[in-house]
């Protein structure tokens, strides 16, 4: 019998629906759910790989107490022990919960009642602060609530999409395709992206504009004051619904047109351009996301947009308003639960002593927290300063996503009590734990996460997990428990959680909060698994609906009005003569965050293998640095990182951008978060995590090489490498001194060869290969030379597995290329079909002209779709050769 599930993909805020069929024989395989109103059917890259991300390699079966195996009744007496021993000796502040938007709402309500309301302090922050707490501040300042007003049809409904600083083709895929195909079908839709780099996203855009960084409150402060002096003013809307208009033009006119234009970089004409297509079009959303939040200016900048749609009145009807694209698949649920350390549940405040008292009567609660906790950064200094002696971390990986991350690992290993329940066991965070606990992930978990458009869906379990693995709700429910609190955490299952999360947020509401699910509030466990995706807000008693806020111009500050900030916004400098690079850190397409579950598939890993610096052509050439050199990237405190340099024009001057994926496991200097310092945006907390200044030079190493390995490698030890999967085993970049025991010896060592391996291979001036067999099996091979080394890595990776009967095909493995009559499709550029470059210059020069074509010939670009920017470039480039 075939099982079918329908589920949630557990990356992004999109929030796509997955169906999951589980075959007899426990084949298991997963599409989108053509009836999930975010997706309608499609996946991108990372969804559809999501079964290669589920072996148990790696995975947690069993509570550890310092890293002995132990049972959940001792670990979890330990945890509710130490919690309370601490709580007694030294206040509820010495203790803290570091969570994470990627855990469920169920997990996220439980954690929140026993930290807020229990526990007694607020001390639970989350990686949301590093990712919307400037969203929601800019939210709460202009609506008096963390509402997002729009919904996902908007985007398709829109005359005018403008995007800032966010690379939606890559990290919102789904959603950029939906905006894509909207796009082609009326092409009189106009697309603005604003971003330091072109990104791929800039490839639909009529108007791409690289801004300077952090010049984004100038632009948007100098659009408002466009609109006023050219009349593309909504006077009525203004009076009747807003307050704070005239402070807030005042700031937006301060700077002049040469200033505007020296602090956004952009010339008067590209300024011009983007205001004249606003100012003309009604129907605008402005889609933002990390360019934006992650600044020392964050609020500010959200707010400055927002100031745009007031002043317009283009706000909560059809096809218009301000959209922030959430990052992870529940940054939205742990808002609701109020997730962060000044919020409380429900959408309630902290600071409000009615919120407070009706949270602890609802929650009969005996100790509701009474003041805000520490945020993110703060919380990790109090860590680091003795003042936090007790740290549960849950489903996140601080040591590699907070700035000053050495800074962080060092507060963490020596912090005297540190919890981590996580799904793998050898995380950068999860290395640092007293007590490591197993939790349940994506596949083998049952709850909601809410997406960017507020809509509510079910993930659900569709197989076992790994040993004693539990669920994350069920880890704070019974601590909550053992800390004498059971009868507020006697849950018999998620959904008992959920109906309790919607009583509250209908609880004494009455329409005065915009949080309110109470239709679900008497939700059986029948019902839980019935459940359909719905948008927030349904009160009791009515039906689900396609959802939009303020049209009404009803906003939720008491008097009903919306602000208008005055964004000031920044203008500083940080680079200097120094450090003149502006150092941008962000996402690749195929990996999610600290690749922990991404980097588990070969497909992922086959698009962007190494760690890199995206550089400006010109400024490399200053810097004597060529392509595929490895380079540091320096800060003026002198931490560093060892990256490959990847030149490229779509990158501006002076700027740099490194990937934030890269970490301890799977390198050896790349942990971009070495370099940040703890700056954060003044009013959110949020860490400025896209711009600080560095220098740049060339990595001169002796020898450079790559390895292919059955096993994975062990103790490399030279001053670069990184590491990646492959269908039969794993690959790695590397750079260093000879190793003292020679290429063999390290080959040996590393690789884990069986001592009757036999390694052929031969030296030369140029360098050496080699490569191991038992009988007709390849073990491992290894190329290294004086430069960068040229090898088929492609095809290098595919011969692990294969079986060598012919000796001239081994010799092709010592040589790294295929023999005569061999193909190498060359580095992975559709990771849904392992397409290859070289496949589709084949199909190029073989006639195919364009993007379906190639699509037709080779299948790349034909499912998610999110390659086809990068085929078009291929087509493109070799077009302008054949016209050259
Ligand atoms: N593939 C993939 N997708 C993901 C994730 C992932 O790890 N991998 N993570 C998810 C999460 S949690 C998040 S938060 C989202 C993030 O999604 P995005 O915000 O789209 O991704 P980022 O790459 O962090 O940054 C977006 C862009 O901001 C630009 N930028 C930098 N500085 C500025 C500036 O000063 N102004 C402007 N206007 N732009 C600037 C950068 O050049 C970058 O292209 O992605 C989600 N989706
Ligand atoms: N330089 C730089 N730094 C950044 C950013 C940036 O753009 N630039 N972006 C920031 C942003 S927006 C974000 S969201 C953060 C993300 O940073 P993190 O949250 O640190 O990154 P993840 O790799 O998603 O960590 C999730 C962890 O949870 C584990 N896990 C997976 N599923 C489960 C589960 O069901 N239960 C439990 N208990 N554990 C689970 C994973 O194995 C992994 O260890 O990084 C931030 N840091
Ligand atoms: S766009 Fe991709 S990563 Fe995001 S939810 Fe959909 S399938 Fe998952
Ligand atoms: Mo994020």
């Amino acid at each position: 019998m075939v099982q079918e599930t329908r589920t949630t993909c557990p990356y992004c805020g999109v929030g796509c629906g997955v169906l999951v069929r589980v075959d007899d024989d426990g084949r298991t395989t997963v599409k989108g759910d053509p009836d999930h109103p975010a997706n309608f059917g499609r996946l991108c890259s990372k969804g559809s790989a999501l079964v290669e991300t589920l072996g148990d390699d790696g995975r947690i079966h069993h509570p550890e107490i310092g890293g002995r195996q132990a049972g959940w009744d001792e670990a979890l007496d330990i945890v509710a022990g130490t919690f309370k021993e601490t709580i007694a000796e030294h206040g509820p502040e010495a203790v803290a919960f570091y969570l994470s938007g990627q855990l469920l709402t169920e997990d996220y309500y439980v954690a929140n009642k026993l930290m807020k309301g229990f526990i007694g302090a607020a001390n639970i922050d989350t990686n949301s602060r590093l990712c919307m707490a400037s969203s929601v501040a800019g939210h709460r300042r202009a609506f008096g609530s963390d509402t997002v007003p729009g919904n996902y049809e908007d985007i398709e409904l829109a005359d005018l999409v403008v995007i800032v600083g966010s690379n939606m083709a890559w990290c919102h895929p789904v959603l950029y395709q939906r905006l894509a195909a909207a796009k082609a079908a009326r092409p009189e839709m106009s697309v603005v992206v604003i971003d330091p780099r072109r990104t791929a996203t800039s490839d639909i855009a009529d108007l791409h504009l690289s801004i300077r960084a952090d010049g984004d409150v100038a632009l948007f402060n100098g659009l408002m004051a466009h609109l006023h002096a050219a009349g593309h003013v909504d006077r009525p809307f203004i009076t009747e619904h807003t307050e704070g208009f005239t402070a807030a033009l005042g700031e937006a006119r301060r700077l002049g047109p040469h200033e505007l234009s020296a602090v956004t970089g952009l010339t008067q004409a590209e300024i011009a351009a983007f205001y004249e297509r606003f100012a003309a079009t009604e129907k605008v959303v402005t889609l933002f996301s990390q360019g934006v939040n992650q600044s020392s200016s964050g609020s500010d900048k959200v707010n400055a947009i927002i100031n745009c749609h007031l002043i317009t009145g283009r706000i909560g009807r059809p096809g218009m308003g301000p959209l922030s694209l959430t990052g992870q698949p529940n940054a939205m649920g742990g808002r609701e639960v109020g997730g962060l350390a000044n919020m409380l549940a429900a959408h309630m405040n902290l600071d409000d002593a009615a919120d407070r008292d009706r949270v602890g009567r609802f929650w009969a609660a005996p100790d509701i927290a009474e003041r805000p906790g520490l945020k993110a950064v703060d919380l990790f200094d109090a860590v680091a300063d003795g003042r936090v002696k007790a740290l549960w971390i849950m489903a996140t990986n601080p040591v590699v996503s907070m700035p000053e991350a050495d800074r962080v690992r060092a507060a963490i290993a020596a912090c005297p009590f540190v919890v981590v329940s996580d799904i793998q066991r050898d995380t950068d965070t999860a290395r640092l734990a007293h007590v490591l606990l197993p939790s349940l992930g994506w596949s083998e978990k049952s709850g909601t996460v809410t997406n960017s458009e507020r809509r509510i869906s079910r993930q659900r379990a569709f197989r076992m997990g790994p040993g004693e693995a539990r669920a994350d709700w069920w880890q704070f429910a019974e601590v909550g428990r053992r800390m004498g609190f059971g009868d507020a955490f006697a849950y018999a299952g998620p959904h008992q959680i959920f109906a309790e999360h919607a009583g509250l947020s209908g609880f004494e509401n009455a329409g005065r909060r915009d949080f309110d699910i109470s239709a679900h509030a008497g939700i059986d466990a029948a019902g839980y698994e019935r459940l359909q995706p719905f948008q927030w807000p349904q009160p009791a008693g009515t039906p689900p609906e396609t959802s939009r806020f303020f049209a009404d111009g009803r906003f939720y500050h008491t008097d009903g009005r919306a602000r208008f900030v005055a964004a000031k916004g920044e203008t500083e400098r940080r680079t200097n003569w120094g450090f003149p690079f502006v150092l941008n850190t962000g996402r690749v397409r195929d990996h999610w965050h600290t690749m922990t579950r991404t980097g588990k598939s070969p497909r992922l890993s086959a698009h962007l293998a190494e760690p890199f610096a995206e550089i400006h052509p010109a400024d490399a050439r200053a810097c004597g640095i060529d392509d595929a050199d490895l380079v540091e990237v320096e800060n003026e405190l002198g931490a560093r990182v060892i990256v490959r340099a990847l030149l490229t024009d779509r990158q501006a001057r002076c700027n740099l951008f490194v990937p934030m994926h890269w970490t301890g496991e799977t390198s050896a200097l790349a942990r971009v978060n070495a370099l940040f310092p703890g700056r954060v945006d003044a009013v959110s907390g949020q860490p400025a995590l896209k711009h600080t200044a560095v220098r740049l030079r060339r990595h001169d190493s002796e020898t450079h090489g790559f390895l292919v390995s059955e096993k994975k490698p062990e103790g490399v030890g030279t001053d670069y490498w990184a590491l990646a999967r492959t269908d039969h085993g794993w690959r790695l970049e590397l750079a260093g001194s000879p190793p003292a025991e020679g290429w063999e010896g390290w080959l040996r060592r590393v690789a884990g060869l069986p001592a009757e391996a036999d390694v052929i291979g031969y030296h030369e001036r140029a360098g050496t290969r080699m490569a191991a067999f038992t009988g007709t099996r390849l073990h491992a091979a290894l190329y290294v030379g004086k430069g960068p080394v040229a090898v088929s890595r492609a095809w290098a990776a595919d011969q692990l597995g294969q079986s060598f009967t012919d000796p001239h095909r081994r010799a092709d493995v010592v040589a790294g290329r295929p023999g005569k009559g061999g193909t190498d499709k060359g580095a992975i550029v559709c990771a849904c079909a392992a397409v290859g470059i070289n496949d589709i210059r084949a199909a190029i020069a073989s006639g195919c002209q364009s993007v379906d074509a190639v699509g037709e010939a080779t299948a790349a670009g034909t499912n998610c779709g999110s390659c086809r920017p990068e085929i078009r470039r291929i087509l493109e480039g070799m077009m302008l050769q054949a016209a050259e």
